[in-house]
């Protein structure tokens, strides 16, 4: 039986089965499997998708005064299991409690790195700020260089980029929004780093720039302009609920089961796999147990969720070992660094009204001591004198990640060794935009003047993209299929070794579309 569109309301203790007895199980509904999903469904074969967090549309159906929190004022559903928001950067609501609930952003938390998730149908996709950036051709190489299998360049920027950024629905943003007041933040961040001698970089976003000036125009529908984006938007994100998941459940050969965790994967003697998934309800508290019969299972369930169902897995015997589950994980260089301009005199305003979608970032990435990225962030608040960045490092050293039986979870070997440079090209770039940024606007230097984060206005704890843990090419083949394991494909960030320079999920989606596309074309779903 297959061709379910519904979510959530189908519960079954087997798969379903679709054409020749195949039966497709995803494990997590974010950009990799989404992909993965739509593709397979494209071609008639039946996806069973488990996701531990949320069905938010059918939540919103169902709760008709339900509205994703904005970033003033978060409540229970903004954050995961806490009992008050996880925000890097509070905004409004400080020290406000809720009752803990299964909400949009979730933060791991670890000795030296604090990694934030997106959760729910659509994953990160949900509570990210939408920017859609492709990375450059020589990192990408270098990156996965030491990867056994070459990866197919060529391919992926002549056809499976432009694939995955058409299908997103990323866009430029119009010259005359960018002319805003809502952009004038990313307008001085430019003027600012091209004086420190920063290469200005346009982003495009995927965020509806026609739905943003209906917006700023009607006052009505408000969202990019009305501080959402981290603990979900109402309006004009395409988050993959819009795009790659609404196609793939059009199909009907989609079934997603919200609130479905898959703990182990066990291998049976016939070579099928059985998946232990916990339902729980939204206190995370356990309904019932269940096993899951398939005979393939894709893995999408980000970089800390895809390697501590596998190590988990490895450790109770389910499946057979595979030295390179684990390595090459990191951060993707995150560091967020802020600058405080107020005493500058006749320094110009970023104003106070910020979109919240970025649309500009600066590249240092051809400065061969000092390779990064920085994202020029909105600070939708109080940010007129606050400037915001997320530092996207170049990556010089790899951590790892292991399983902690006593603890039953993952925990990254990650530590100042890893991160030591990042800081470093963080202070070197506050340093340019303090000394010869704000030439424009007064001619003044300073130093020093930072905010936000009290360490200097830097904090390479707070991790947005987590990559890594389970690479394509070393722990998988070309298809993404585990090694060891067969009938098992890794298809999320898990795939990309720790860096990328840029915002990853392009990349996860055209590597999942690389994956996709040949594991159908070599048949390799046959059962
Ligand atoms: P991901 O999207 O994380 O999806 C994994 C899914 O699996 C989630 O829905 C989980 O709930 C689910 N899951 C986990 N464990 C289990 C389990 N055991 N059983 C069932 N389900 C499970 O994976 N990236 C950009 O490129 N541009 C941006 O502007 C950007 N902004 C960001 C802002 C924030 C605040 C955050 C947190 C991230 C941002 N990112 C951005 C990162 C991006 O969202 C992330 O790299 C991708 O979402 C990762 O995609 P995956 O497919 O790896």
């Amino acid at each position: 039986m297959f061709g379910r569109s519904v979510v959530g309301r189908y519960l079954s203790d087997s798969v379903l089965t679709s054409r020749e007895g195949l039966k497709v199980l995803m494990i997590g509904t974010g950009y990799g499997n989404a992909v993965a999903a739509l593709r397979l469904a494209e071609r008639g074969i039946g996806v069973v998708m488990l996701e531990a967090g949320m069905d938010w549309e059918g939540f919103r159906k169902e709760n008709e005064k339900f509205r994703f929190p904005k970033m003033t004022s978060p409540d229970k559903y903004s954050t995961w299991m806490r009992e008050s928001s996880v925000a890097p950067i509070p905004l409004g609501n400080m020290g406000v409690k809720f009752e803990p609930f299964t909400g949009v952003l979730e933060r791991k938390d670890y000795e030296n790195v604090q990694v934030y998730l997106g959760k729910g149908i659509g994953g990160g996709s949900i509570a990210n700020g939408g920017m859609t950036v492709t990375p450059d051709k020589a990192y990408l190489k270098e990156i996965f260089g030491r990867t056994e299998v070459q990866l197919p360049l060529e391919r992926l920027y002549g056809e499976l980029f432009p694939l995955a950024n058409k299908e997103l629905g990323m866009h430029h943003i119009p010259e005359d929004l960018l002319q805003s007041k809502w952009y004038k933040f990313a307008r001085v961040g430019v003027k600012e780093g091209e004086a420190a001698g920063f290469t200005p970089v346009k982003v495009p976003n995927l965020y509806d720039f026609d739905h943003l000036r209906k917006e700023i125009e009607t006052g009505k529908e408000r969202s990019a302009t009305d501080v959402e984006v981290i603990y979900g938007n109402n309006h004009g994100k395409r988050d993959l609920t819009k795009t790659y998941l609404k196609k793939a459940l059009a199909t009907g050969n989609v079934s997603i089961f919200p609130l479905h965790r898959a703990d182990y994967i066990e291998k049976l003697e016939d070579g099928t796999y059985l998946v232990h998934v916990s339902q729980t309800d939204t206190k995370e508290k356990l309904i019932a147990k269940k096993t899951m019969h398939a005979n393939k299972v894709f893995l999408g369930a980000g970089s800390l969720g895809t390697p501590e169902i596998l190590l988990r897995s490895v450790h109770k015997n389910g499946l057979k070992d595979n030295p390179y589950i684990g390595k090459y994980w990191a951060n993707n260089g995150n560091t967020m660094a802020s600058r405080y301009t107020w005493m500058v005199l006749g320094h110009e305003s970023r104003g106070n009204r910020q979109s919240t979608m970025p649309v500009r970032g600066l590249s240092n990435m051809s400065d061969p001591d000092h390779r990064f990225f920085a994202e020029i962030a909105p600070m939708p608040v109080f940010g007129s004198h606050t400037a915001m960045y997320l530092v996207v490092n170049a990556l010089q050293k790899f951590g790892k990640l292991r399983y902690n039986p006593a603890e039953d979870r993952i925990i990254p070997e990650w530590n100042k060794e890893h991160t030591g440079y990042m800081r470093e090209n963080a202070a070197f770039f506050l340093d340019k935009m303090n000394t010869h940024g704000s030439k424009g606007w007064g001619g003044h230097t300073y130093k020093n003047n930072t905010i936000l984060f009290s360490d200097n206005g830097i904090d390479e704890k707070i991790c947005y993209h987590p990559l890594g843990g389970c690479v394509w090419g070393k722990a998988t083949d070309r298809y993404g299929q585990l090694r060891n394991n067969p009938g098992i494909f890794v298809t999320d960030g898990t795939l990309i070794p720790g860096s990328l320079g840029v915002n990853p999920y392009v990349t996860i989606t055209a590597l999942a579309e690389l994956c996709a596309a040949d594991i159908l074309k070599d048949n390799l779903l046959k059962v």
